[in-house]
C-alpha cells in the first residue's frame, strides 16, 4: 500500500492522481500545512525541508514528487503512462515532466511563498509581477506546443501530463494566467479526466 502525505491542490495531488490512473491501491494522510507544523521535528524526519508531498511504500520515504512518479511508473506502471526509455519518445517526455517542475512550477510555488512569508499587504508587489510574468512565458510555450495536439506528447496521455496539468492547476489558482485557445482546451480535457476529478475531489 502505497502511503501519500497529502493537502490539497499541492503537489500531493500528483500523487493521487498517478495512482488513480493506474487503479493502485494507495492511503491519503491529510498533513496540516502551518507552517508551525512543517517546521516541527516530527515532519523534518518526514521531508528535510518542511514540504510537501512524503510517499511511504514500506520501507522506502520519498519527499520529490517527481521522483515519486518515477518510481511508481517504474515499479508498478508495467509500460504505462510513459514512453519506452532511451527512446526519442521518452526524452520528450522527461523534458515536459522536468518543465513542469523546475521551470513552470517555480515562479508559482514562488508567488505563493511571497505572499505567505510577507502576509497582511507587506509583500512586493514587483516581486510577485516578475514570478506572474515568468508563469505566463511558461503558459505561453505550453500554448503553442498543444497547438493541434490532444495531450503534451500528442495522442498518448503520459504522465508528464499529470505533473503539467497539476502545475497548470496551480498557476489558475495562485498566478492567474492567460491559457490561450489550445491550452485552454487541453485544461478542459484534464478536468474531465476521472482520476482528475478524484484527486481533486476535496479542492
Ligand atoms: N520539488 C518539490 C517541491 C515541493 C513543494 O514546494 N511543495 C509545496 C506544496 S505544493 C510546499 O510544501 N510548499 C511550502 C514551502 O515551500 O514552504 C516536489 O516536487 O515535491
Amino acid at each position: 500500500m502505497i502511503d501519500i502525505y497529502h493537502v490539497p491542490i499541492s503537489r500531493s495531488m500528483r500523487i493521487i492522481w498517478l495512482c488513480e490512473e493506474l487503479d493502485l491501491p494507495y492511503h491519503v494522510h491529510p498533513v496540516d500545512f502551518s507552517a508551525q507544523y512543517r517546521a516541527s521535528p516530527e515532519w523534518r524526519r518526514m521531508n528535510p525541508v518542511g514540504k510537501v508531498p512524503v510517499l511511504v511504500d514500506g520501507e522506502l520515504k520519498l519527499f520529490e514528487s517527481g521522483a515519486m512518479i518515477d518510481y511508481i511508473l517504474e515499479r508498478y506502471g508495467a509500460g504505462r503512462l510513459m514512453p519506452p526509455p532511451g527512446t526519442d519518445a521518452h526524452a520528450l517526455y522527461r523534458q515536459w515532466c522536468w518543465f513542469a517542475e523546475a521551470t513552470f512550477a517555480r515562479p508559482v510555488g514562488e508567488v505563493v511563498n511571497h505572499r505567505r512569508a510577507f502576509p497582511d499587504g507587506t509583500h512586493h508587489d514587483e516581486v510577485i509581477d516578475e514570478m506572474r510574468g515568468r508563469a505566463q512565458m511558461c503558459c505561453d510555450a505550453l500554448d503553442s506546443e498543444l497547438e493541434g495536439k490532444t495531450w503534451i506528447l500528442g495522442e498518448a496521455f503520459t504522465a508528464a501530463d499529470i505533473l503539467v496539468g497539476q502545475t497548470l492547476l496551480m498557476a489558475t489558482r495562485f498566478t492567474r494566467p492567460n491559457l490561450g485557445a489550445a491550452l485552454g482546451g487541453y485544461f478542459e480535457r484534464i478536468g474531465q479526466r476521472p482520476a482528475y476529478i478524484k484527486a481533486t475531489a476535496d479542492i
